[in-house]
């Protein structure tokens, strides 16, 4: 008797343990305006943090959206897109950079818009006006170089051409996660189209405006059109104004005159990255700023920018570049230019470390990239 009753009292404390706790899930997954939340008794409480951990991988927790649907109708509206570019069979050094899409979203998993309020601005970049959604990858073959960028265009072509959700943008803007860089002369192309010439701030060691003359093209046109020679290629292609600027140099050069004859000719001045010794964060901001001043600009985030220290896991890493700190302030401190297009690209995952050093540097580039694209007064559409 004296047991049985021991165990009813125990069962009956335990039932009402349950009862206090009672949790509901989010409706979807992709956090926003959806937290999770508990009842402590009466009063109802938002674990939020929590469901950056809940359902499958989107940049952020943010909601996937099948933006490449062939169809219009049931696709949600959105004003930024990102979008993954699994592409990396046009590299010089070392291949892998098509699990970078997947290595980003892991890197921003903690990251849950809800608990995004800038220490420093004190804004919130996802709940600001625009609608941000992940459009996932784009099915890029691994077999044919010509056909995956064709694929990579059209994708980028489907996704832009969709309206906005707001009426401050009736273009959407892309985010690509790559990747290899050549996967930047899709969206150069995609931008050309919608916008004209643009702009482009090019963080990055290497200069990525070979001659493909001088870079793999003496065996083929097809080997020349890879992520060395990309930004040549959109020069001849005339996507790209002849104010644009390369951030962070100082990989060598295959040739001592030619390859910066080649890089001023393709629209390019240099900052290189002993740069920041000399003349600081803000001289360097200063320089981009009043290089693009005036046009629309399109930022490229070589992952190899970056320290080898800060970013091991990238194909052609270059020793004595910038911290992830550095790359940030002077990224947020753009604000104010009319972004239209950004990417993030050369992460290869399979180099990083067990602290995923470089997946979590790329996922809060990505972040500052939509703080200038939310941030900015927007002049065009
Ligand atoms: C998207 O558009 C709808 C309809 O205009 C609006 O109610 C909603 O607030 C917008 N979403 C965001 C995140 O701006
Ligand atoms: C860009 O090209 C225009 C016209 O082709 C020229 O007038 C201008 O000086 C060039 N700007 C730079 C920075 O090279
Ligand atoms: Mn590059």
């Amino acid at each position: 008797m004296m047991v049985l009753s021991l165990f009813l009292l125990l069962l009956l404390s335990l039932q009402s343990h349950v009862t206090a706790r009672e949790i509901t899930f989010p409706p979807v997954a992709g956090i926003s305006q959806h937290p999770v939340v508990a009842h402590a008794g009466d009063e109802p409480f938002d674990i939020g943090m929590s469901s950056a951990f809940y359902g499958l991988t989107t940049y952020a927790n943010l909601p996937y959206v099948h933006c490449l649907s062939p169809k219009d109708e049931g696709v949600e509206k959105y004003d930024i897109a990102i979008l993954g570019a699994p592409f990396d069979t046009a590299v010089t050094a070392r291949p892998g950079a098509r699990f970078g899409p997947g290595g980003i979203r892991r890197g921003s998993r903690r990251i849950s818009p809800e608990f995004s309020w800038d220490i420093i601005t004190g804004e919130n970049v996802f709940l600001d006006w625009a609608k941000i959604v992940d459009c996932g990858d784009a099915p890029l073959t691994w077999l044919d170089n010509t056909v995956a960028l064709k694929q990579l265009d059209t994708a980028h072509e489907t996704i832009s051409s969709r309206p906005g959700n707001s009426s401050e943008y009736s273009i959407p803007r892309i985010i690509t996660l790559g990747g290899d860089h050549t996967t930047t002369l899709s969206a150069l192309r995609s931008t050309y189209k919608k916008w004209g010439q643009v702009s482009v701030i090019h963080f990055d060691s290497h200069l990525d405006t070979w001659d493909p003359k001088v870079l793999g093209g003496g065996i083929s046109h097809y080997a020349g059109v890879n992520h060395g020679t990309f930004l040549h290629i959109a020069h001849e292609e005339g996507l790209i104004r002849n104010t644009s600027i390369h951030a962070g140099i100082r990989a060598p050069m295959a040739r001592p005159r030619g390859d910066l004859r080649n890089d001023a000719r393709c629209g390019f001045e240099i900052v290189t990255a002993r740069d920041i010794d000399h003349i600081g964060v803000s001289g360097i901001v200063e320089k981009l700023k009043k290089r693009v001043a005036n046009s629309l600009v399109y930022i490229s985030v070589d992952i190899d920018v970056l320290d080898p220290g800060s970013a091991p896991g990238t194909g052609t890493a270059e020793v004595g570049g910038w911290t992830t700190r550095e790359l940030l302030t002077i990224l947020d401190s753009l604000l104010g230019l009319e972004v239209i297009g950004a990417d993030v690209v050369e992460v290869a995952p399979i180099y990083d470390n067990a602290g995923e050093t470089t997946v979590l540097a790329a996922a809060e580039v990505v972040r500052s990239l939509i703080g200038l694209m939310v941030g900015q007064p927007v002049t065009s559409t």
